[in-house]
């Protein structure tokens, strides 16, 4: 039997690396200016930032990217809904979520777009419509890289080398603790008047307002007279340009800067400014900043079940394959949005239990096992009190045709609440699971992203000591 907690899936998290590319990065870079990245918008008063940080700017952007589709205008058929991965991970209580939650969702399952699933609210109904949950599948992350030691001149570095490569960085901080100064006005060049009166975290002040949002840009011309002596010092100038989701009048338009002398847990310029207590580095740890990597690929294979249970966060659910006559999968991926998540709710976000039909990729499992023909999927069911149902299971080709039909056991389809409670389905293949055409051709990736152009810098500490996980934020 398996386990929950051996259901999990493993995050494709890596450690940026070196890239091919060198030399010195522009003085600046804006990629809010480029048509890729999503109006500013704002997430209301519910605690959904991460999924605006990664889901509805970084997602959207390195997709709109990736496919040269312009999210600027707002179009919401390019722009993927926050929505779609918070209420996935958010337990069924507005408190936050975890960063390594949503990058999860959208490793695994993909993502919605606006249009499909709109931004509302509402944080406790899940997606119903089954055609989503298969088209998400197509828009995945292909990795989350770490842009560890961010609170270093490398770690300045690599998130400038990241962001001229084109990317944007999505980033956990304080933001009730940032200190709002005022764009400075630096006589001896007029490369930094368009920003003059701006306004600027010149540092940060305690640990409140666990927040994040998305490094876009950076110019190294902005001044900020950080210790007040009205002269441009050594380590004053420079800032990153950050896209926050608090709506257009936050700040400057919706955008925030913040020095590059905030990174430090101390000041570097010189003379240093003397009244910056209970001073703090500006991420909320060495690995608290990302930059993501997406793909587009349509399933080869996909694995389709409908489901009813009124307590979603009591159930787990893994699709798996096997030989034909074995009893038990040899080979499962657990659904990350079905690991016991959502708390006590039906999937619509109420207390009485509704059908829902749901997807999940089996290309993967299915290309790495070509001789296991027995198809699984395993459902657990922890809770006591509501039975968990499920109604059908099927596996499709990506055009839709069932590939096997399902016997089930028990064959009610109805898994009683308990510790103990689990069943297995299994199908009979129709006929074989792969096709003759070869593996490269079953399941391209359909545009990947340009070779960058700047190494990523890596030098210090240790790259393996970085922090998996770090705590919920607003
Ligand atoms: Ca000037
Ligand atoms: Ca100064």
């Amino acid at each position: 039997m398996l386990r929950a907690d051996q259901l999990m899936i493993a995050p494709t998290y890596q450690e940026a690396t070196d890239e091919p590319g060198g030399g010195d990065v522009p003085t600046r870079v804006d990629n809010s200016e480029t048509p890729w990245f999503p109006p500013i918008r704002s997430q209301g008063y519910i605690g959904s930032c991460v999924s605006w940080g990664i889901t509805y700017y970084a997602m959207s952007y390195e997709v709109c990217r990736l496919k040269g589709w312009q999210a600027s205008s707002g179009d919401n058929a390019f722009l993927f809904s926050p929505k779609w991965t918070y209420n996935q991970v958010n337990g069924g209580v507005d408190s936050g979520s975890y960063m390594s939650d949503t990058f999860n969702v959208l490793l695994q399952q993909g993502a919605a777009t606006w249009s499909q699933w709109p931004y509302d609210t509402d944080y406790l109904g899940w997606c119903l419509d089954s055609a989503t949950w298969k088209s998400a599948l197509r828009w995945r992350l292909a990795s989350v890289q770490t842009l560890s030691f961010a609170s270093t001149s490398t770690g300045i570095s690599s998130l400038k080398a990241a962001l001229a490569n084109g990317y944007v960085a999505p980033f956990a901080t304080y933001v009730t603790s940032w200190v709002k100064a005022r764009v400075a006005d630096d006589r001896s060049t007029a490369s930094d008047d368009r920003y003059v009166d701006e306004s600027i975290c010149s540092y940060m002040q305690g640990n409140y307002g666990a927040h994040i949002m998305t490094f876009v840009g950076y110019d190294d011309s902005i001044w900020c007279d950080i210790n007040g002596n009205g002269r441009v010092d050594s380590g004053e100038r420079g800032a990153f340009k950050v896209a926050n989701s608090w709506g257009a009048s936050d700040w400057n338009r919706g955008f925030r800067w913040v020095s590059y002398d905030a990174f430090y847990s101390s000041s570097q310029v010189s003379p240093a400014p003397t009244d910056q207590s209970s001073r703090l580095p500006l991420l909320q740890s060495i690995s608290a900043c990302y930059y993501l990597t997406v793909r587009d690929r349509l399933p080869t294979h996909y694995g389709r079940f409908t489901l009813n249970h009124a307590s979603r966060g009591d159930m787990s659910i893994s699709l798996g394959l096997s030989a034909g006559t074995d009893a038990a999968p040899t080979a499962t991926t657990a659904l990350s949005a079905f690991a016991k998540r959502g708390g006590p709710y039906a999937f619509d976000g109420g207390y009485q239990g509704v059908d829902g039909t749901f997807f999940g990729d089996m290309s993967d499992l299915v290309a790495a096992h070509p001789s296991l023909t027995r198809c699984w999927l395993v459902a657990s069911n922890t809770g006591y009190a509501q039975p968990l149902s499920v109604k059908d299971f099927a596996i499709e080709d990506a055009a839709g045709n069932a590939l096997a039909t399902y016997q089930v056991t028990p064959a009610d389809g109805v898994v009683n609440g308990g510790v103990t409670g689990w069943a297995r389905w299994h199908l009979q293949p129709c006929r074989p699971l792969q096709d003759p055409i070869p593996r490269r051709r079953r399941s391209p990736c359909l545009a990947s992203h340009p070779v960058p152009k700047f190494a990523i810098p890596w030098t210090g500490p240790n790259r393996r000591g970085c922090q998996r996980s770090i705590p919920r934020r607003c």
